[in-house]
């Protein structure tokens, strides 16, 4: 539990800062990596140096000798700690006694250090030799009926070269099962943009933000989240470009900031604003809020302005004609209520869009963790297209991704639905014949795991159990299974809840050193903007006793395969072999990769909607209808409220570095609902007081969080939010996107129940 009293007190200096500065020291001291931490700060995302394991922003322009970045530091610290879970641990603690103990304590003990098998007569881990894991998991894997019994998990830390591999084991072992954690991310973004624009991902570069003349941020808390995007809005704020944030959280972050890398600042405790306009919409509102302006957009039109971009809508899309008939269908009146925006705001929104002719519009998880995500962001790809905000300097779409290699990772063929023209390069490459029928995402595969026919869970990276929804659900399928394994670093839930047999197997982080026989090895990471980079660690690894990532795919591949074609022993030692693989699985982007990634600054991958190129079909840019003003289902109840789960300053999505929540003025306590005084009013609740939340279904699960203390917060009505994972027993898995697959983590219809 948190080791001090809770305590609520609104944060009103601005975001950043020497507040930043100070947190990075406290982080650094607790993990007691002061000067080892220092050092590895200091060639974090520095040419030469390894990628920050935190989020997946490009570094602004590789130029500040510190790229300073508090929670980056966190991410650091706590893979860089001192402490470590040994086998000494795991025979002083069962497995149920782990159980008892917090997430927060889980990751406190540190990082893990030598293989772990789960023993069943004593409840402990006990230590397993590296060859009796891979001899466990080939016996299971090769005792399956077929090898769609097996799930094969990704997090999006893992490097391209390993993540290739993996998907390469997999496939020759016959499944296409990846669920990805990506599947409960920015899936809506690599699933619904491909039919609007030919690509599912951003066509934004960090260049672009130079020459934006309006920048949106929607559903996203950037400050916390990609605080490095920080120093872009705030480099815009001064240029005086507008930036419009669209958020039911006035993040701290994203209404003043204060620029760590710039002294001046620092040093006369100034700050920028960084919101011109604050849009305080409604859970799941955005997409009454895009329909009002491209209405706006549509009624000038036909007043005959020119605010549309005929040329380009002309030349490049199809599909205008029905998508403005429905907008202009819609009425004011619905479009307010929906959205929680005023017109006039919308249209002063709209007029901030019309006046540009170069748009960039970000987006987080706000947008995509909805119950029709992908559909909502082709709306989004419909506002841009209306002013042909693509291919040119300064516009575009920018996904701005979670994972630090969760793109790349996609890229490189973790991908439950991959097509066959990769799937024949594939053949080709390694003389395999892969499996051509689509396999499971993260929600199929819990169900399969649910209804017995999944057997094994590998994990590469993440927390499955911890990430996924319908938390109770979640325990039980995995406990069903007869082998679960996972590959990580530090100690999580997702070992203690596990299958009959069980191994933990601890890797090689990001910051550390790898060295094989054939000298020290790179790898490489895709970031959000396509930019592909090395990532050369350097700090000693953990514990003599760890492997690396790739190895242990190419371990588990061999002992599971033992008839296999593939080099697999010379990938372990020379990952520029890896690297010329998957140069000829993707010429399109990747022809000569190695050669390429000598520049320090690494080299960008050809997004064809830069070009305006347009891979669909009929090879244009679609406009795209989805009738209504909602997307998320209706479940209609009286004392319905929308409940958006979020992060909050101090964890790494299920990994909590503290109890506290500084911007948003929380301490010492996770176990809080952010509420408007309003909503708490009408329900007769006093401040500070104790409730519980049940989810509003009609599965007849009773889904229930108890203990919530109830914040009086600026919150739009009817829209409340609290933090993830705490809050994830309340998501119904059943509560997600249709075309993606990815829950609606931002939209959980609940009420409130006394406690
Ligand atoms: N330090 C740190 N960095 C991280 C992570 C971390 O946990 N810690 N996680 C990484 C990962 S995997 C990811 S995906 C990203 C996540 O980064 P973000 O996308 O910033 O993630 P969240 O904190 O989940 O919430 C996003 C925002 O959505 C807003 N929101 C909620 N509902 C709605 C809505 O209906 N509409 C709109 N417009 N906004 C809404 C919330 O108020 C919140 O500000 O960050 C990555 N970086
Ligand atoms: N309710 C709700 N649920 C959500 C979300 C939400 O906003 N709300 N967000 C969703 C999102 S966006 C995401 S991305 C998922 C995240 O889901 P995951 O990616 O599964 O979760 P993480 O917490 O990032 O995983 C942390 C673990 O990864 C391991 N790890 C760390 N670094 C490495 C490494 O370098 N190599 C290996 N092999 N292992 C490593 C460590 O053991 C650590 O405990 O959660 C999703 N779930
Ligand atoms: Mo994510």
């Amino acid at each position: 539990m948190a080791d001090g009293k809770p305590r609520f007190k609104p944060y009103t200096r601005p975001a950043g800062g020497w507040g930043s500065a100070a947190a990075t020291a406290k982080v650094l001291l607790e993990q007691s990596v002061i000067t080892k931490g220092s050092r590895a700060l200091l060639a974090m995302n520095q040419p030469g140096g390894f990628k920050c394991p935190s989020c997946a922003f490009p570094d602004p322009h590789c130029r500040k000798t510190l790229e300073f970045c508090e929670n980056g530091a966190k991410a650091l610290a706590f893979e860089a700690t001192k402490f470590r879970v040994t086998r000494d641990f795991f025979a002083r603690h069962s497995v149920s006694d782990l159980m008892q103990q917090s997430d927060y304590w889980l990751e406190m003990q540190g990082r893990l250090s030598e293989p772990m098998r789960y023993d069943p007569a004593t409840d402990h881990y006990v230590p397993c030799d590296w060859d009796t894991a891979f001899s466990i998991i080939a016996r299971h894997l090769r005792c399956l009926e077929t090898p769609n019994q097996a799930e094969f998990y990704t997090s999006g830390r893992t490097s391209n070269e390993a993540a290739f591999l993996y998907s390469v084991f997999v496939r020759e072992f016959g499944t296409n099962n990846f669920p990805d954690c990506s599947n409960m991310c920015h899936e809506p973004t690599s699933r619904g943009l491909p039919h609007s624009i030919g690509v599912g991902k951003g066509t934004v570069v960090m260049d672009d933000f130079e020459h934006a003349q309006a920048i949106f941020v929607i559903g996203q808390n950037t400050g916390t989240n990609s605080p490095r995007m920080m120093t872009s809005l705030v480099e815009a704020r001064r240029r005086g470009v507008p930036i419009v944030v669209v958020n039911p959280m006035p993040e701290r972050a994203l209404i003043r900031f204060t620029e760590p890398q710039d002294i001046l600042q620092m040093a006369t405790l100034g700050s920028t604003p960084i919101a011109s306009e604050f849009v305080h919409i409604r859970i799941g509102g955005d997409l009454a809020l895009f329909k009002g302006m491209m209405k706006v957009l549509f009624e000038r039109a036909g007043k005959g302005e020119r605010v549309l971009d005929e040329d380009f809508i002309r030349t490049h899309t199809t599909g205008l004609e029905q998508v403005r008939a429905e907008i202009l269908s819609l009425q004011w009146p619905d479009i307010v209520a929906a959205s929680g925006v005023s017109e006039e705001q919308i249209r002063r929104v709209a007029e901030i869009y019309i006046r540009s002719k170069a748009t960039i519009i970000c987006y987080g998880m706000g947008l995509t963790q909805h119950q029709e995500g992908s559909r909502l962001l082709q709306q989004l790809a419909n506002l841009l297209l209306l002013r042909g905000n693509f291919g040119r300097p300064g516009a575009g779409i920018s996904p701005i991704r979670g994972h630090s290699n969760v793109q790349g990772d996609r890229t490189v063929g973790i991908d439950e639905q991959p097509s066959d023209a990769y799937l024949n390069r594939l053949r080709d490459v390694f003389g395999f014949e892969p499996p051509r029928e689509h396999g499971h995402h993260t929600v199929a595969a819990l169900t399969a795991m649910e209804n017995g026919s999944a057997r094994v869970f590998v994990g590469m990276g993440g927390n499955f159990v911890r990430a996924v929804p319908d938390t109770e659900r979640a325990y039980e399928a995995m406990r069903k299974l007869a082998l679960t394994v996972a590959i990580s670093t530090k100690l999580n839930r997702g070992h203690l809840v596990h299958g009959q047999e069980a191994l933990i197997l601890p890797v090689i982080a990001r910051s550390e050193i790898i060295h094989t026989k054939a000298g020290e090895q790179f790898v490489t990471i895709e970031d959000s903007m396509s930019n592909v980079t090395a990532s050369r660690g350097v700090l000693a690894p953990a514990s003599p006793h760890l492997l690396t990532e790739i190895e242990v795919v190419c371990r588990m591949a061999r002992a599971t395969l033992p008839d296999s074609k593939i080099p697999w022993e010379r990938y372990i030692d020379d990952y520029s072999l890896i690297r010329d693989k998957i140069a000829e699985v993707y010429p399109d982007i990747y022809t000569g990769f190695s050669e390429k990634i000598k520049n320090p600054s690494g080299f960008h991958l050809d997004i064809p909607a830069r070009r305006l190129v347009w891979n669909t079909p009929n090879g244009k840019a679609n406009f795209l209808l989805f009738p209504g003003l909602n997307p998320d289902t209706r479940v209609f109840d009286r004392d319905m409220l929308r409940l958006a789960t979020v992060r909050s300053h101090d964890q790494f999505n299920t990994t909590i570095y503290s109890y506290n929540d500084r911007y948003r003025g929380v301490h010492n306590d996770r176990m809080v609902l952010f509420m408007n005084e309003d909503d708490r009013r009408q329900r007769g609740l006093d401040a500070g007081s104790r409730v519980s939340l049940e989810t509003i279904t009609d599965d007849g699960v009773l889904r229930r969080v108890d203990g919530l203390t109830v914040l009086d917060y600026p919150m739009p009505r009817g829209a409340v939010a609290g933090y993830y994972p705490e809050l994830n027993p309340l998501l119904p898995l059943e509560y997600h996107d249709e075309i993606s697959g990815t829950p609606a983590a931002k939209s959980i219809p609940v009420r409130i129940v006394a406690s």
